[in-house]
């Protein structure tokens, strides 16, 4: 804090804070001066990656709530990452600008706080007005905003149930994984006081149906006509009236950056490419490696093979992990095997990336993966995790399906779409019929840049690496 005449500068008070877990995002620069018994205008700060608005996901306070430096104010939900805005101040809460689920603009007054202390602060953002501008500074910079990895774990329903019954998710204490609060955790919180919101279940639907009408045949047929043959209509079947009404809304957050990013995919000329993998000796070497994995704390799937072995393989095909600029005139063949995988999170489709797998064991990229799940499910996924992708993979198999068309993440150049593993019959080196287990692969390549005898080699030494799992002893560095 350095004083200015009347005013107090604050150079980010001690500097950008750091807490477990968390990252900081460049903060737009602010200035703030002291005055006394005034309120505060708090700004929503630009959090970087060219964001100019976000989605109110949830508040953490009410208006007359106590706030200090730090605590969290609202977690809101831009197209890239979840970010919670903390507040700079020590003050009573006097009112929030938006309601959950608005969208709010960056550089406008998100929330009025009254500081305490008989101090009474004043901000400034940079697009914002200033009563006074006499304390301007270029380097008074300041890291307010945290990705922050310790919020009230839930899913949406557990929160929504909380919401109606008007309960503090941080009030209830959690008995799930890591302190996720539960259903169950709600309904003790609530300890029979308040009834709890039922769920509004529809009513089964119901069909009637009629008998079909007999069909009318006339007694008096013409002698010279041909005979007819009667038209039996079948009955209309009843439907049950629609009771709900059509819903229209906004497309935001995660699914509006989706929509950018297919949109922009959309300029990429695909070729597909697909095979199969009998992934016989894989699944008998997952099924010991997950006891192995899990006896250190790590859940073991197939994935951590399947990344390891296209890191293998892009060795070999370096062009497969490159990059093309917007008017494809350069290539740029990326150093590091960044791979990133598709992922169903509550808040959508998400493709986070593991770094440098080029330099990972399998039991490091299990971890890793873990790692993002655990935040996915939490709809943590920042910044760091989904930028900087050079190659993807989509295990849509874990869901269902065996074929798919995996859509190009620009500016990446291929991405593989994998199957559901299925027991199915195959020929054995003496021609019996032996039960195999296979799963399908599909790729996707820019073909401005791909040829597709380049794909089928890559394929098929990822198969090989697959289908032999001990042969990547090799080839591991
Ligand atoms: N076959 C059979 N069994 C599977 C498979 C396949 N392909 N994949 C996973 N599994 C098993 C896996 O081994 C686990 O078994 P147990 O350990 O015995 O319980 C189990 O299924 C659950 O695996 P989990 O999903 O937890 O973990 P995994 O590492 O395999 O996958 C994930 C992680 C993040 C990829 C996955 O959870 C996920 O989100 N998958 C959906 C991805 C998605 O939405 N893709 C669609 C993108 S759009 O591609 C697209 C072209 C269109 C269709």
């Amino acid at each position: 804090v350095r004083q200015s005449g009347r005013y107090t500068v604050l150079t980010g008070r001690n500097g950008p804070q750091s807490f477990p877990g968390t990252q900081h995002l460049p903060y737009h620069r602010f200035q703030t001066s002291a005055k006394l018994n005034e309120l505060v205008n708090f700004y929503l700060s630009d959090i970087g990656e060219g964001i100019r608005e976000v989605q109110i996901k949830e508040w953490y306070v009410k208006v007359g709530d106590h706030v200090k430096q730090f605590d969290a104010l609202c977690e809101v939900q831009s197209d890239k990452a979840s970010v919670t805005i903390t507040s700079r101040y020590d003050g009573t809460i006097k009112k929030l600008c938006y309601d959950v689920d608005d969208i709010a603009q960056t550089g406008k007054v998100l929330v009025e706080i009254e500081t305490s202390g008989g101090k009474t602060l004043e901000e400034r953002s940079d697009d914002g007005q200033s009563s006074d501008n006499s304390s301007s500074s270029d380097d008074e910079s300041s890291s307010m905003q945290e990705i922050r990895g310790h919020k009230v774990l839930a899913t949406p329903a557990v929160r929504k149930m909380a919401k109606e019954n008007k309960i503090k998710l941080s009030d209830v204490q959690g008995s799930g994984k890591e302190g996720r609060v539960l259903k169950e955790d709600i309904l003790r919180h609530l300890g029979g006081e308040r009834k709890v919101t039922p769920e509004i279940v529809p009513p089964p639907p119901t069909v009637q149906t009629q008998a079909p009408p007999r069909p009318q045949i006339s007694p008096l047929t013409p002698p010279t006509a041909l005979p007819q043959e009667p038209v039996v209509v079948p009955p209309k079947i009843q439907t049950p009236p629609v009771i709900g009404k059509d819903v229209t809304e906004p497309i935001r957050g995660i699914r509006r950056a989706m929509v950018k990013t297919m949109t922009a995919a959309q300029a990429i000329p695909p070729f597909g490419y697909y095979d199969e993998i009998d992934m016989t000796a894989l699944v008998k070497f997952r099924r010991d490696m997950k006891v192995k994995a899990l006896e250190r704390g790590v859940k073991f799937s197939y994935m951590p093979v399947f990344i390891k072995a296209v890191s293998m393989a892009l060795r070999h095909f370096p062009i497969l992990n490159s990059s093309v600029d917007a008017k494809c005139e350069n290539i740029t063949y990326k150093a590091s095997h960044n791979i990133g995988l598709a992922m169903d999170t509550k808040d959508g489709l998400l493709v986070p990336n593991i770094k440098n797998v080029q330099a990972l064991t399998i039991f490091e990229i299990a971890s890793e993966l873990n790692r993002l799940q655990v935040l996915g499910d939490a709809g943590k996924l920042g910044t760091e995790e989904l930028t900087g992708g050079t190659f993807s993979l989509s295990n849509i198999g874990s869901i269902g399906g065996t074929y798919a068309r995996p859509v190009i993440l620009p500016p990446e150049v291929a991405i593989g779409a994998l199957g559901r593993i299925q027991t199915l019959p195959r020929f054995d080196e003496n021609g019996s019929v032996v039960a195999r287990h296979i799963m399908a692969v599909s790729w996707s390549a820019d073909h401005r840049v791909i040829e597709g005898a380049t794909m089928a080699r890559f394929s098929n030494m990822w198969k090989a690496y697959l289908e032999n799992p001990t042969s990547m002893i090799l080839d591991l560095k």
